[in-house]
């Protein structure tokens, strides 16, 4: 192919999407992804889906009443975090960034730890090492690398285990990335990326992020790479639990692309009626992954109105208790700040403590 020729080459073909449930409940065969789940699992990933859709709604709802500084909804992507959250196994790593809250329930994290991050009185407030989930992280991209190091690291310890790392489709655009990826390949670390191509970065649509598919990116960092619908629950955790499979056995990195849709704001502080169309909002409605699992369990009368009735009742507990305990998080002391810079004393940070302690003697009681 000549240069010009080869130049939009990219266009020709549709890219390839991994899906096994369509947007009506109809369940599709794929030739090298499959998930055999008994109902109960069906249910019980219906369940997550709706628990954290209600955990999402209830912060968005305590953001609007100054209860959190700022809220990052996970609106839309529920199917690409619990598929994939769920193909974890307790000896995987994961490196989220600050949407993950899916994945975070997967982990079995504490909601209201969440909540105290973002109305700023904790850091992160868990123990990655508890939940194997590390803390969120801001830094666009940054986390990738520290997820290869960790990879990495499972690698010489021998262990059986595998690292799967979080990131968006403008996280593609970073430097950390990129690189990350490059170790990934050369050390043939035992990981997933997973990139949840929610098509905006704040108000940058996909478009000014790449001219090729993302998966497509894998390929020339020297391993795999595969689209999935990212709407799609079941075959989320089909792809999911064979890249983390492959990372196990000593197969190296894989790339997911979750094709999904942000359906809310980038943040609370965020109005996405700026910059994008309606239209775009309301085709994307129609693709989404809660109703698609409702529908697959009505039509194969794998659940009754009772079930459905159940799982909102839950729901809606889950969410008065989350603002109710929300509330009473006490207001950490200024001080506090100081206690887990390192993990032993150091004598810098004593110095600056009693500096800021002398500083705060000066105020009238
Ligand atoms: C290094 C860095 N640059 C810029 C920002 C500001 N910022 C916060 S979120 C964001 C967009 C991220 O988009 P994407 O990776 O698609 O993730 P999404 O928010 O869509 O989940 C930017 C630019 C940042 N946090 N870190
Ligand atoms: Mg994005």
């Amino acid at each position: 192919m000549t240069l010009d020729a080869s130049r939009g080459a990219h266009q020709e073909a549709p890219p390839e999407l991994v899906q096994l449930l369509t947007p009506e409940g109809e369940r599709v065969e794929h030739p090298d992804y499959d998930v055999d789940l008994t109902p109960e699992e069906v249910r019980s990933l219906y369940r997550d889906l709706v628990l954290v859709r209600r955990i999402d709604l209830e912060a968005v709802a305590l953001q609007r009443q100054g209860e959190l500084g700022i809220w990052a909804s996970l609106l839309g992507q529920e199917a690409a975090q619990i598929g994939s959250g769920r193909a974890l196994t307790d000896s995987d790593m994961a490196f989220p960034t600050y949407r993950e809250h899916g994945v975070a329930w997967c982990r079995d994290v504490d909601p209201v730890k969440l909540l105290g991050l973002f109305r700023g009185v904790n850091h992160g407030g868990w123990d990655p090492q508890e939940h194997n989930f590390h803390l969120y992280t801001i830094v666009i991209g940054s986390q990738t690398l520290h997820a290869v190091g960790y990879a990495m690291g499972i690698q010489r310890d021998d262990a059986s285990a595998a690292t799967i790392v979080y990131f968006g489709d403008g996280a593609t655009s970073q430097g950390d990335v990129n690189e990350s990826f490059i170790w990934a390949s050369v050390f043939n670390a035992p990981i997933v990326f997973f990139c949840q191509n929610n098509q905006w970065a704040i108000s940058e649509p996909l478009e000014k992020q790449t001219r090729i598919p993302l998966y497509r990116r894998a390929s020339g960092f020297g391993f795999p790479g595969v689209r999935v619908d990212g709407n799609d629950v079941f075959a989320c955790l089909a792809v999911t639990r064979k890249a983390l499979e492959a990372a196990r056995t000593g197969q190296g990195p894989t790339l997911i692309e979750a094709f999904t849709y942000r359906m809310g704001a980038h943040t609370t502080t965020d109005d996405p009626t700026r910059y994008r169309v309606a239209s775009e909002l309301e085709a994307w409605k129609l693709k989404d992954p809660i109703e698609r699992v409702k529908a697959y369990l009505f039509k194969n009368e794998l659940a009754d109105q009772e079930f459905f009735d159940s799982v909102d009742e839950e729901a809606g507990q889950l969410g008065a208790d989350l603002r109710r305990r929300c509330l009473a998080l006490p207001d950490p002391q200024p001080l506090d700040i100081f206690d887990h810079v390192y993990r032993e004393p150091h004598a810098l940070i004593d110095q600056e403590r009693a500096q800021f302690a002398a500083y705060l003697e000066g105020f009238e009681k």
